[in-house]
């Protein structure tokens, strides 16, 4: 029997390992019908016609629904103030995009009959390169919005432009300024993008189970675009194939779904394949941008400056709840103590598949971190310091907490210096410089590269963020069984992360009963509170506090029944795990199962006390968490093939409190693969007609065991000041961190100031070349 905090094993695993787990795609129900998506073979195309006639004949179809049939319904509102289509009906706008929508008796037919629709496109030049998109010459690709005659969709500015700018002009300050580019990437999780929808015509009720991180978001978003009030849709998401951001946006697949089930009466099923996936669904990343750092000669770091152009793609669909169009870009001084900062982002349309936030990515504080961190490294190389000792002179100080940035977010507790301190010992990074200065004078390219990164999840505070003008409030209820036993309903959802178990800590630790005697209820808005959803690594701060306050509302109301059960005031009792005990004689007590009981039995309750000890919480988070860690890579560059091997990699994580330290040590070594991932392989290329070049897994890299070391990991727990238990996220701060450390162990290695990710062997070759190797 466990209690509270600890490496407990994963629950959700005794499914898991025994294939028992239970998809969107094993839905099976009467009668059910399987939809397939028609997809735009072009980027760029004005539909002349749209001829179903032959599909229709097909003895299997029921429907062929095009944008034409859904009227109104043909656009939906993006989470960024735009619309985009669900099916074309004027254009299509990017390769991949939803045309039509066929339904037949199984999925081989519905696939089968996407080949007898017969579309007219009349093409029209694809705008690929986010540069040229601007040029007024470009092609209009959102000739949907009146009056438009641009790719211009925002412009954003954070900081203070004017003493950003001061301090560049000053001639006693050492500038750098370095052009990167974080390339558009995907989250690529396992199970691709599914829903069944059920609408049953005599209660009104429409039933959609759905691979989505955000239940309570969906449904919202499902009763504004069907018009059916939101207390008629349930939407289930079961077990959850991986989302990683991939499963927050709404797709067209959806809500074809949810129409073809209304039209028709019956169950519609609708699965993307591997390609569809990779395709059409919500990328990562796309950020162009120009920094610029400025620095006194001895190394203090007094001012950071960013222009980034961003590709939305077609629509502008970036799923996130920020009020800021580029997400939380802002927090791009880092883990720094700067003078002044200031960022310009300026977002585009282009003839590629919408998105912007996924993978992991802490709306935009990947490219944040990468930034700011690959400018560190340019400024150390500029003035001739090790990249560890410009490091330990600027980062915020222990007594500077809580900390406002220069772009005003508000960092609640750190100490930077105890957590690279320590990567550093691990690493035996004297002991490394020496092994490098040896190498190297055999023509041995070795590497090592630091990154250190402040992350800033649990959104979040209503000053900074709504979803469709609601706040980022999560609810958790508590409902305790008469023999002691709990079952916890959360609004998050899980896809790998270990919900069922940290969640059941969490109430475990604060109740004092077993983690196997509670039992976590999600994915289902018909039997959990509201709120909305999992992603930016928002479900520990935000939900796993509304779960903590539940419990201790719970406690709270076991006191008066243990007081009436021993028959003492209320405040002659103490807390000790798990029970509530007379103080100075603790062997006059009752444990949480004695009181469940008591609770609701024959005991006389005081006045105005309800039976049982159920209790609920809604959890209106005032600040983000700001978990911390300091990362460093070793890399091998073979002089021959260009072929880059990560050797080591060390990180030292804070997330504070850690409820569970196996979880978190997963959560870490999935985020650093993935970051090998990004910085070695991972890229969505498109050929100048906007063709989309990695649509299968051949071709869109992604790392497996092969790629990666076995992982070195450390940690500090700095807890978080407002958080119930302490707790800041974890989930992301891995993907986040480690790329511009592989980055920049891969410069150190070939003496580069800098090379664009992917750095796969075609571009380290040519860096290697520009430094005259091989010789
Ligand atoms: N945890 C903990 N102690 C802490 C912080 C977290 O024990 N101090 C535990 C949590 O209780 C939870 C897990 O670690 O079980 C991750 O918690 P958290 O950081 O709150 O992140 P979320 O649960 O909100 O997960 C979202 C995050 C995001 S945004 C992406 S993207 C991502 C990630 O999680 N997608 C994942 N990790 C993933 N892991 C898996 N297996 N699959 C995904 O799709
Ligand atoms: Cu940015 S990917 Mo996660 O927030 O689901």
């Amino acid at each position: 029997m466990t209690i509270g905090f600890g490496s407990t094993r994963r629950k959700e695993d005794a499914r898991f390992i025994r294939g028992q787990g239970h998809y969107v795609d094993d839905v099976q129900l009467p009668g059910m019908l399987h939809g397939a998506v028609l997809r735009s073979p072009v980027a760029h195309a004005r539909i002349v016609s749209i001829d179903t006639a032959a599909a229709l004949q097909h003895p299997k179809v029921h429907a062929v629904i095009t944008g034409a049939d859904l009227g109104e319904q043909a656009w939906m509102p993006t989470m960024s103030a735009d619309v985009q289509a669900v099916l074309a009906t004027d254009k299509v706008r990017f390769q991949g995009q939803e045309v039509a929508f066929v339904v037949a008796d199984d999925g081989y037919s519905a696939r089968d009959a996407l080949a007898l629709i017969d579309v007219e496109y009349d093409p029209l030049p694809a705008v690929v390169d986010v540069r040229l998109a601007l040029e007024p010459d470009a092609p209009v690709i959102r000739d949907d919005q009146p009056g438009r005659i641009d790719n211009h969709i925002f412009d954003w500015e954070a900081g203070d432009a004017a003493a950003t700018a001061a301090i560049f002009a000053r001639d006693d300050v050492v500038v750098i300024e370095q052009e990167m580019q974080f390339p558009r990437s995907h989250p690529a999780p396992m199970e691709t993008c599914g829903a069944v929808a059920d609408f049953d015509r005599v209660s009104e009720k429409l039933t959609v189970w759905c691979t989505t991180q955000a239940p309570h978001a969906h449904r919202t978003l499902y009763s504004l675009v069907s018009g059916l009030p939101e207390h008629r849709i349930r939407v289930i998401s079961p077990d959850v194939g991986g989302g990683f951001g991939n499963k927050v946006p709404v797709y067209p697949g959806y809500i074809c779904a949810i129409a073809a089930a209304r039209m028709l009466g019956r169950p519609v099923k609708w699965m993307e394949d591997r390609s569809e996936n990779l395709m059409s669904t919500g990328f990562a990343r796309d950020f162009v941008m120009r920094g610029r750092m400025a620095a006194t000669p001895e190394g203090k770091l007094l001012a950071v400056a960013v222009d980034v152009i961003a590709d939305h793609g077609a629509f502008n669909a970036t799923a996130q709840p920020s009020r800021y169009p580029a997400g939380f870009f802002s927090v791009f001084t880092g883990s720094y103590d700067v003078a002044a900062a200031h960022c310009a982002v300026t977002g585009v349309y282009t003839n590629k598949a919408p998105g912007g936030v996924a993978y992991a990515c802490s709306f935009r504080i990947a490219e944040a971190v990468y930034l700011v961190e690959r400018c560190v490294d340019c400024m150390a190389g500029e003035l001739g310091l090790d990249p560890v000792e410009l490091r330990l002179a600027n980062l915020i100080r222990p007594d500077q907490f809580p900390y406002e940035s220069k772009t005003g977010w508000v960092y609640d507790s750190g100490n930077y210096e105890a957590a690279l301190l320590k990567a550093l010992e691990i690493a035996d990074y004297a002991g490394l410089r020496a092994e490098q200065a040896e190498k190297r004078s055999r023509g041995e390219l070795m590497g090592i590269g630091l990154s250190f990164f402040t992350e800033a999840v649990g959104a979040g505070p209503r000053k900074h963020m709504d979803m469709f003008g609601l706040g980022m409030n999560d609810g958790a209820a508590i409902r305790i069984s008469p023999s002691g036993t709990a079952q916890l309903s959360i609004s998050v959802q899980t896809q790998g992360q270990g919900h069922e178990t940290t969640f059941a800590q969490i109430v475990s630790a604060e109740l004092g009963i077993a983690t196997d005697d509670v039992d976590v209820i999600h994915g289902d808005t018909d039997t959990t509170p509201y709120g909305l959803g999992t992603y930016g690594s928002r479900s520990t701060p935000v939900s796993g506090a509304a779960a903590a306050l539940a419990a201790r509302k719970v406690r709270d109301r076991a006191r008066i029944v243990a007081a009436a059960m021993l028959e003492v005031a209320a405040e002659d009792l103490e807390w000790t795990t798990g029970r509530w005990a007379v103080k100075g004689d603790p062997s006059q007590g009752a444990s949480i199962a004695e009181i469940a009981v008591a609770s609701r039995g024959p005991i006389e309750l005081p006045l105005g006390i309800e039976a049982g000890l159920d209790a609920e919480a809604v959890y209106d988070p005032p600040n983000l968490t700001f978990p911390f860690g300091a990362y460093i890579c070793v890399v091998d560059v073979d002089p021959g093939t260009a072929h880059v091997k990560v050797r080591r990699f060390i990180a030292v994580d804070d997330c504070g409190v850690r409820i569970n330290p196996m979880i978190v040590e997963g959560q870490i070594h999935g985020g650093l693969t993935d970051g090998v991932g990004m910085a070695l392989m991972e890229m969505i290329a498109f050929d100048e007609d906007g063709n989309c070049l990695g649509a299968s897994l051949m071709d869109y890299l992604i790392p497996t065991a092969v790629e990666v070391p076995d992982w070195e990991t450390g940690f500090t727990v700095t807890p978080s000041p407002h958080h119930p238990i302490g707790a800041k996220g974890i989930g992301e701060s891995a993907t986040v961190g480690s790329p511009p450390a592989i980055v920049n162990a891969i410069c150190d290695a070939l003496g580069v100031r800098h090379i664009d990710m992917p750095c796969t062997p075609s571009r380290v070759w040519d860096a290697m070349r520009s430094k005259g190797r091989p010789a």
